[in-house]
């Protein structure tokens, strides 16, 4: 069931990358650049917009550019991750990495233009919302994808290597590095649903930590996953002395902490009754996925 919503919604959001990108000025980068957002990826974070959509009945259609918006953020955070410099991938997505296929060049070039293509998409001029919100999704899109967010993160993930850290310090790292991308998606739909800041607020961290219990499953998929489900190298955050939850506490203590998580997102979501089934199923997806 949430499987077929994930693919429905991958090519949905594909399709709309393949024209936004057919349509612009031709260059060299289009190609590494399609290589590491279209056909590929969960695209879980789109998935997780348009089901909050769903709660505060938000016109789909005006969801698109944001879960575009997100997967090109998203996909340049992968392909500069894959970089020799940083965690030096090889595969992604079942497939070589950009930079293995295209070059170390061209892939930071194309993770970069995909970071600025995210801001082209929802400044659009035919993109049609209040000039108010769009201006409020951009300044969050920015500050959750930069130093305070995104790239913030990974330089505490990079920088906390083969170090003893402590549960707030990787829980802060980890905050930014996935969460605050989940935090921009479900602050999106609450500005698009026009909901007063304190709900915003609400939804943000709501988002937020979605974002860290999909981090969690993402650790324990690098023990105890299949490469060839999972798409890329696992095992590797021990050999790299990762701080995660798991190299701190152990797997069964992070499996209880994240159990408790998941709860204490499920219970917030309780006070929108069956309008949230798609958010809550996703959650549950997220905890017990193994791709
Ligand atoms: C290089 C600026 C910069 C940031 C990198 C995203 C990231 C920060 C690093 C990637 C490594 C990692 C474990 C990130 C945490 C987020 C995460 C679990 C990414 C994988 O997301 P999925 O599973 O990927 O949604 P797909 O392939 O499905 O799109």
């Amino acid at each position: 069931m949430i499987k077929n919503r994930l693919i429905q919604n991958a090519k949905k959001i594909d399709k709309f990358l393949i024209n936004y990108l057919n349509r612009q000025e031709r260059s060299l980068l289009i190609n590494p650049m399609k290589y590491g957002v279209i056909s590929g990826g969960k695209k879980i974070r789109s998935t997780v917009i348009l089901s909050a959509g769903k709660i505060f009945n938000v016109d789909q259609k005006k969801l698109i550019n944001i879960c575009a918006a997100v997967e090109c953020i998203h996909s340049y955070s992968l392909i500069h991750d894959d970089l020799p410099c940083m965690d030096n991938d090889l595969i992604r997505r079942g497939k070589p990495s950009t930079h293995s296929k295209f070059g170390e060049a061209s892939a930071v070039l194309a993770g970069n233009s995909l970071l600025t293509l995210a801001f082209e998409i929802i400044a659009d001029k035919n993109y049609f919302i209040n000039p108010k919100s769009k201006n409020e999704i951009i300044k969050s899109l920015a500050f959750c994808s930069g130093h305070t967010g995104v790239a913030g993160g990974q330089e505490l993930d990079l920088k906390f290597e083969n170090k003893k850290k402590s549960l707030k310090q990787i829980m802060a790292m980890q905050k930014k590095k996935t969460g605050k991308l989940f935090n921009f998606c479900l602050f999106a739909v609450g500005v698009l649903a026009n909901r007063n800041n304190k709900e915003k607020k609400f939804l943000s961290t709501l988002g937020e930590e979605i974002g860290l219990l999909f981090q969690i499953a993402d650790d324990f998929l690098d023990v105890k996953g299949s490469r060839k489900l999972v798409g890329k190298s696992i095992r590797k955050d021990n050999k790299k002395g990762k701080s995660t939850l798991i190299n701190l506490m152990g797997y069964k203590k992070a499996q209880n902490y994240a159990n408790n998580l998941k709860k204490k997102i499920l219970l917030k979501l309780n006070k929108h009754g069956k309008k949230a089934d798609e958010l809550l199923n996703i959650i549950e997806f997220i905890l017990k996925r193994n791709y």
